[in-house]
Parts: C-alpha cells; structure tokens; sequence
C-alpha cells in the first residue's frame, strides 16, 4: 500500500538538485532530528542501508515464529497456549509491519520475500537454535526477546519516520513477550528440581546466542559508523551487548539460575558486569548458513511460502474482480 505514494521521482523538488547540496541539507535534518520521510530526497547509500536493515529484522521476525511455534502444540497449559499463540502471531504482524516499512523505500515485499527464500538475504543467527524442552520458550521470551528489545527501544528514535513508527508498537508487544518468557521461567525456578534443572539447561543453550545477537564487535562492524552518522543506529553493537548483560545477569540471579560463563564478574570501578569471550568462529558459522538449524528454517519457510500460495492467488483474483466491478460501476 505504501508504494502508491511512491510513483513520482522519490524526492522533494523544492531545493536545487546538486548532490552535493541535497546531501548536506539531508545530514542537516538527521541532526536536527528531523523524521525522514518516503518521498523525501535521501542518499542511495542510506536507502540501501534501510532495505538491507528492516528486510532482515523483517526476516527475522518470521522465521522467529518458527522455533516456539514447534511448543504450540505442547504447552503444558490451555494459558501457556494461549500466550504462546498471541506471542507467535504478534511475530508474525511485525513481520508484516517491517515488510509495509521497506515498502515504503520503494522495494516490493515479494522481492524481499524472494531473497530470504532463495537464501541470499541474512535473518537473524539466533532463530538458528533448536528449541528442544518447553524451557526454550521461556529462554526465548526471556533472553530473545529481552536482547530485541534492548536493540530496538533506539530504533524508535532512528531517523527514518515509517521504519521509527513501526517501531513504537512493536517493542509495546516485545515488553509483553519478554515478561511471559520471564514468568514462565520464574514459575520453573519455583517448581520441582526436575523443572528448575530444565531452565537452567534452556539458559546454557541461549545465553551465548543471545549475546551474539547484538552483532559483530565495533572492532568488526562494517556498518556501524555509518549508521549512526545517518541516526539510524543510536548505540553500537558492544555498548548494546553490555547494557544487556548488565541487565540480565540481575534476573538470572533473581531466578536462581547461573549464566554459563565463568569469567562473568561484576566490576565495581565500571558498574559493569565484564564477560567472558564470545565464540565468534561459531557467529560466523551461524551466519553464513551452517547453524544448527538454518537448513531446517529455511526450508520450512519455503513449504509455508508454497503452501500459501493458492491464498495468494485467491486473493489476487478476488481483488482483480473487484476492480473490474468498480470500473464497470464507474462507466
Ligand atoms: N545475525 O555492520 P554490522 C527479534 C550481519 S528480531 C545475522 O554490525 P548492522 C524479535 C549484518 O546484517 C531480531 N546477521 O551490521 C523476536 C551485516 O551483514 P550485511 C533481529 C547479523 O546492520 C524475538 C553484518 O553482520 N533484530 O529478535 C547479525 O549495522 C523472539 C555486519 O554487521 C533486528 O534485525 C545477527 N545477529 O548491525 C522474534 C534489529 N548481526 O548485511 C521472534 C534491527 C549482524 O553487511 C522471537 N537490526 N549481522 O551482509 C539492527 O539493529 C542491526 O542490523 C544489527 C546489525 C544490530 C542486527
């Protein structure tokens, strides 16, 4: 819906067209905290850096339905299913709202929908994880989607409007998601030894992909920089990596539980908890498509994407029908 508006030349014409001068005037309005908007002339390597961006936390938001949507059909509880199917399809809607955003930058969902298909667009590393006992849900709410919104709470502020509006109602519901995963959690620790050992093995299997998520280390970021200059990103990876950390480790202790690193300690001079080394031999694996499960996800978004495809038709069939009535009415 968004591209309708986007059938003119893509920019305000109410200033000269050196690039130069569209391109100081542009970093103007990014300091000035000024909202960009889709018809508003912007660099090519800033709307790049858009598509590239919201496709893959689109991306990521559906293929994270995958690992809880296997725990569906084995919640322990008629409420724990009810959470978990809302949760599942709120992944789902901000999917569908990153999509619309991208959209507005002149790229057609399809195409985007192709790329994650074909294996050429990145999603994020940590849906690549199996989920193998009913704590990986609680892990997910707890540690995912506490690491998401940590990352994306700034996101609200980024320079560009639909991608910042977007945001708002989507880390509303990641709050939600993230306090389901903590309770579930919560109500494991207080539970029988049997369940308190299951979420402590569900910490093990998540911790380190969690903190993984934020990224490659500043050292390594290519795009970091960039970003910020442009507002897109508020923080870098690592300072968002640390406010985790700081935040989380509390909680852990909270539960009861122990975070799987042993160099982890709490650095009085800084207020910070330092960890340990991060295994980036394995983020690099992950990412390059030989996790644990990238094959697994990649495929099962390919049966739904065919399995939906008769939907897909019908409704493109019904809206042609539609417009032929509307026409004809019109005559
Ligand atoms: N996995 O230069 P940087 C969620 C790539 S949503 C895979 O630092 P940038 C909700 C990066 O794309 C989770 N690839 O890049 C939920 C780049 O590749 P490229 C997703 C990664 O963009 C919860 C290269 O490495 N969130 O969890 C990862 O400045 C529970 C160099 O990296 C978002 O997408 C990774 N972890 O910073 C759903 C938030 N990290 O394109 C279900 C928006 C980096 O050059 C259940 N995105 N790469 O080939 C962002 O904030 C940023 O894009 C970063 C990366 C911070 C992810």
């Amino acid at each position: 819906m968004y591209t309708q508006g986007l059938d003119q030349a893509g920019y305000d014409t109410g200033y000269a067209q050196d690039d130069a001068a569209l391109a100081q005037r542009f970093q103007a309005r990014v300091d000035a905290e000024d909202k960009i908007e889709p018809k508003d002339w912007m660099p090519d390597a800033y709307r790049r850096t858009l598509v590239r961006q919201i496709a893959q936390h689109a991306h990521s938001e559906i293929v994270g339905m995958l690992p809880e949507g296997n725990w569906i059909t084995r919640a322990p509880s008629l409420r724990r299913k009810a959470i978990l199917i809302a949760k599942v399809q709120d992944e789902g809607g901000h999917g569908a709202y990153l999509y619309s955003a991208a959209e507005t930058l002149g790229v057609a969902r399809e195409t985007l929908v192709d790329q994650l298909l074909s294996g050429a667009a990145k999603y994020s590393s940590i849906f690549n994880y199996p989920t193998l006992t009913w704590a990986d849900a609680g892990a997910i709410g707890w540690l995912v989607d506490g690491a998401a919104i940590m990352n994306q709470i700034p996101l609200c502020r980024c320079s560009y409007g639909p991608y910042a509006r977007a945001m708002v109602r989507i880390c509303r519901e990641e709050s939600f998601h993230q306090r389901q995963g903590y309770e579930l959690m919560l109500a494991l620790c207080r539970g029988t030894e049997a369940q308190k050992n299951m979420a402590q093995g569900a910490l093990n299997r998540w911790w380190w992909p969690a903190v993984m998520m934020f990224g490659p280390s500043d050292r390594d970021s290519k795009h970091t920089t960039q970003s910020q200059r442009w507002k897109i990103k508020r923080f870098t990876n690592d300072e968002l990596r640390q406010k985790f950390v700081d935040f989380t480790v509390p909680q852990a202790e909270f539960l009861g539980l122990t975070i799987p690193d042993p160099e982890l300690r709490f650095d009085a001079d800084t207020g910070h908890y330092e960890h340990g080394p991060i295994d980036w031999s394995e983020f690099d694996a992950v990412v390059k498509g030989n996790g644990p499960c990238n094959r697994e996800r990649l495929a099962a978004r390919r049966t739904a994407h065919e399995e939906g495809r008769w939907v897909r038709e019908a409704a493109a069939a019904h809206a042609a029908k539609q417009a032929l009535r509307r026409a004809a009415e019109a005559r």
